[in-house]
């Protein structure tokens, strides 16, 4: 690698960079990025914009002594490549290569592994704490976005933070963006704040004015500061980080190296809390990315030369089929609501948001607020539906308990991305819904085997007055071939498939499609399946099971999601209850560990999960009993 950034294998080489070298570095790592992601995917337009920011920061401090940590961290392409990672830059989100998010296991520049929102705050106050108390001396920082900053959760670290009076430092990248448009009351405020900087020159004045009086003592000089207070408020009344403890520096060019090397330099001596408010461009550098970031932010491959995405050929997703039916549900009953936590194109509710924009809620990175807001719709008499990745829905867990099931109330939860979602790793996969659902009282718990399954199951559950999880995998949702989809769902019951005398499996959503490949793979080794497709994973199909357990030696549960507390175990629980059975339930799913990143078809595979592999690991066990 030539140029500048063929200069820079550690962070420290930085430092010896002329600031036209910086800006020069800037621009290499920018078309590393561009070129890496076209090939294969990732946070593109995020990852633009904290380009001078991941300079400038590891310019003025020594990572790793130095702590800096990356909310979401979908922005942290730039740290990976100042970081010693850039020649395995190009193995970015494959098996086995780069992670596309901080991975503490890659390197030591990565503190935490993230990829859920609004963690960096809490995790640095813990480590700056633990710094204090052990006497080490370092910076810790934290850079977060301006739709992180607006949760519960960066809220709490700031309240505690601001009251401790620890020494971090949080950066906050304001790009007026979350995934899609910013949403709530705090982004109208930081915008406020940007267009407004009469503030920060007033208190800069009078404080020059302050240091500069000769021989200025300490009761003068705290009058003075009072006044600097009351002017403050005066100007800009309720300045909410210095009211909760922070001191308030900004708004600075966050693409600009020499504007924030220059303020960094600044703060950073300063033992106390400090944020840096600076002002970033999504997608700066990349003109498609610049023009569209929504777009822009997750992308699969694209021609860099265009920024259009190849052609994506193949079935209507599961996504699609839920956002079509809501919107087509609503039609007709109009307390329909629904509800996404920032994720509006994700969860397939842009049209359902532009038809009905009195009843659709984009409550911005808030799932557990989301969750309890849904309880009071229901209270109030609405049928809220929460469209809700998996993985993200693990924040609202109290929610879902105390506000929701606890409260009985009507709450249908539509949980997106359940199973592994692939190349976004660990942080992403929606591996744990099914555990976490089947241990609460009341809900009932459902998944489809394809799209119209899913549309029908959305209308069954609306049509039920209790709480209600549908669990639906990313990606494709192809029509089950050869299966009645349009046979209707009837309450905890469970639909046959194909019909074989020597062993049964019983399949959940995702995996149905799977286990029918498996019985034919399982068939020409002159193996004859059962095939049954769960439906509900709660209520068990108790009169299917009886019959099951009854009339096979060896069964099969299947599912895209851990094993522990999973679909099997329920079926295992419930053969353990029977007098005699003399069936073998064998669970297959997934392990109790961390699933690493990869496509999903090449994790599938590794976990036994593609039909073929299904079929070979069901003739070993057969094999082994
Ligand atoms: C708990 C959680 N919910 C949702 C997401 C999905 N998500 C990833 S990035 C993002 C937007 C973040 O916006 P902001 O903090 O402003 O950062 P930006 O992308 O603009 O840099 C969202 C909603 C997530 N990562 N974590």
């Amino acid at each position: 690698m030539s140029g500048v950034l063929g200069k820079v294998n550690a962070p420290e080489d930085i430092k010896r960079l002329s600031a036209e070298e910086l800006k020069v570095l800037a621009a290499e790592i920018r078309e590393l990025i561009i070129r890496v992601t076209s090939e294969k995917g990732g946070h593109l337009a995020a990852s633009l914009g904290a380009v001078e920011l991941a300079i400038a920061l590891h310019y003025c401090l020594s990572s790793p002594k130095d702590k800096i940590i990356w909310d979401v961290g979908h922005q942290s392409y730039a740290h990976k490549i100042l970081t010693g990672r850039k020649a395995r830059f190009a193995t970015l989100r494959e098996m086995g290569g780069l992670s596309g998010f901080p991975n503490a296991g890659e390197s030591v520049h990565d503190i935490f592994t993230s990829g859920h929102s609004a963690t960096s705050i809490s995790s640095a106050l813990g480590l700056a704490c633990s710094r204090d108390i052990q006497g080490e001396n370092n910076k810790v920082v934290a850079v977060i976005g301006d739709s992180s900053l607006a949760t519960g959760l960066a809220f709490e670290a700031l309240n505690n933070g601001g009251h401790r009076k620890t020494d971090i430092l949080v950066v906050l990248n304001d790009n007026e963006h979350s995934i899609s448009k910013p949403v709530g009351a705090f982004s109208r405020y930081l915008n406020n704040l940007i267009t407004n900087p009469l503030y920060n020159r007033v208190r800069e004045e009078t404080e020059n004015l302050i240091k500069n009086i000769p021989g200025m003592g300490q009761t003068a000089y705290k009058t003075l500061k009072k006044f600097q207070e009351g002017l403050k408020n005066l100007i800009l009344p309720g300045i909410i980080f210095e009211e909760m403890g922070f001191r308030y520096f900004g708004p600075v060019d966050g693409n600009d190296i020499e504007q924030i090397v220059a303020i960094l330099r600044k703060i950073l001596p300063f033992r106390e809390p400090v944020l840096l408010h600076t002002v970033t461009k999504k997608g700066r550098g990349y003109k498609f990315a610049e023009e569209d970031p929504i777009k822009f932010h997750g992308v699969g491959a694209f021609d860099p030369a265009t920024g259009k995405a190849a052609e994506e050929k193949g079935a209507k997703s599961f996504t699609a089929h839920f956002g079509a039916k809501m919107t087509a549900l609503a039609d007709k009953n109009k307390k329909i609501a629904a509800i996404t936590a920032a994720m509006p194109q994700g969860t397939g509710l842009e049209s359902f948001a532009e038809k009905f924009p009195d009843r659709f809620f984009d409550v911005g990175i808030t799932e557990s607020h989301a969750v309890t807001f849904a309880g009071g719709l229901a209270k109030g008499g609405l049928r809220p539906v929460v469209a809700i990745y998996s993985t993200f829905l693990q924040r609202a867990y109290d929610q879902i308990i105390h506000d929701v099931m606890l409260q009985d109330l009507p709450v249908v939860f539509c949980v997106d991305r359940a199973g592994l979602v692939g190349e976004d790793g660990p942080t992403h996969h929606g591996i744990f819904d099914i555990a976490y659902f089947r241990s609460m009282p009341r809900v009932v718990v459902m998944a489809p085997k394809d799209g119209l399954e899913l549309e029908m199951m959305l209308e069954k559950s609306l049509e039920m007055k209790v709480p209600v999880a549908i669990r639906y995998p990313r990606g494709e949702a192809k029509q089950v071939v050869g299966a009645s989809s349009t046979m209707p769902i009837e309450f905890g019951r469970s639909e046959k498939l194909r019909r074989g005398k020597d062993i049964a499996i019983i399949a959940v959503g995702s995996m149905v499609n799977k286990a029918l490949g498996a019985a034919d793979v399982l068939s020409k080794n002159s193996i004859e399946s059962l095939v049954v497709n769960a439906r509900f994973i709660k209520p068990l199909d108790t009169a299917m099971l009886e019959e099951v357990l009854g009339s096979y030696h060896t069964v099969f549960t299947v599912e895209e999601g851990v094993v522990a507390g999973g679909f099997g175990s329920s079926v295992l629980e419930f053969a353990s209850r029977r007098p005699r059975t003399g069936a073998k339930v064998h669970c297959i799913g997934l392990p109790d560990e961390f699933i690493e990143h990869g496509s999903r078809e090449e994790l599938l595979r590794k976990y036994h999960m593609t039909s073929d592999e299904m079929a070979g690991n069901i003739m070993r066990e057969i094999r082994g009993q």
